[in-house]
């Protein structure tokens, strides 16, 4: 089980928006979750919170580059949150090992070619829709068979482009075009999607359906995440991606020590 600590360089994600955006603030956040325990860090500078405006490639690229430059070299991999071609290119060149695209290497023709050309690791994550509009009326004939039929089919697009099998990961994308509903449905059935054979990544950390079930603000959304990352963790996911990670650490700890 690995965490992956997230480091957002962005003036508006749901949780942490703003409090990172100067480099040396990002560095420091990063170097705290490594400390804490991250394997790897995931390094963001465009929001994918529903309603979000994308941001430019020049700005997506001055936010996340100095970040990824003073996080490389540490004990943590770096993974870069983009859909951008360039944006990864730039960071894999600043040190970046993994890219975790939340469209799943449909936003960006040149996407693929480049990861498999560099050789990287590749997270690739389900989304209805696109953020500015995906929690408008999500719909599925059965989220959970939607969801792995999807990630099958991008995983075999990924195949087709040259990045090897070992070299994916796939992630439901929980909160990416789907009810709390949904996302509960996915999480008790998170072993269906262990048939695709590779690694899970899952997301929970503050998200939406955490407030939808009690009414707290993202800030107040560390019981949520740390069950559902634990749930996730028992039923098979590989990575968790959190923004918490000394407290999902513990969590864990305690749940391995007992469980075994
Ligand atoms: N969630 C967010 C952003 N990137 N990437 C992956 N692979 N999985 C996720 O669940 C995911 C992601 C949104 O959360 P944030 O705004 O707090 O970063």
């Amino acid at each position: 089980m690995k965490l992956m600590g997230v480091v957002n360089v962005t003036p508006d994600s749901f949780s942490d928006g703003g409090l990172y955006l100067d480099p040396s603030a990002a560095v420091a956040h990063g170097r705290e979750l490594e400390a804490a325990g991250a394997a790897i860090l995931d390094v963001g500078g465009e929001s994918t919170r529903p309603g979000a405006e994308p941001v430019s490639e020049a700005e997506e690229l001055a936010r996340v580059r100095p970040v990824i430059a003073g996080l490389a070299g540490g004990t943590a991999a770096v993974s870069i949150d983009t859909s951008k071609a360039a944006v990864a290119a730039a960071a894999i060149a600043a040190g970046a090992t993994i890219v975790n695209d939340v469209t799943a290497l449909r936003g960006d023709q040149e996407m693929a070619a480049l990861c498999a050309e560099r050789g990287v690791t590749v997270v690739l994550m389900h989304m209805l829709g696109e953020p500015r509009t995906m929690q408008a009326s999500p719909s599925y004939d059965d989220v959970v068979a939607d969801v792995k039929s999807f990630l099958a089919e991008r995983l075999e697009a990924a195949l087709a482009a040259g990045v090897e099998e070992e070299r994916v990961w796939l992630d439901p994308g929980i909160g990416f075009g789907k009810t709390a509903a949904h996302n509960l449905e996915l999480l008790r059935r998170l072993g269906e999607l262990r048939e695709l054979g590779r690694p899970l990544v899952i997301g929970t950390s503050r998200k939406s359906f955490i407030g939808r079930l009690d009414g707290s603000e993202a800030s107040e959304r560390l019981g949520g995440t740390i069950a559902s990352s634990v749930l996730a963790a028992a039923e098979g996911a590989a990575v968790l991606r959190v923004h918490d990670v000394a407290e999902v650490s513990q969590a864990l700890a305690v749940t391995t020590a007992v469980l075994g």
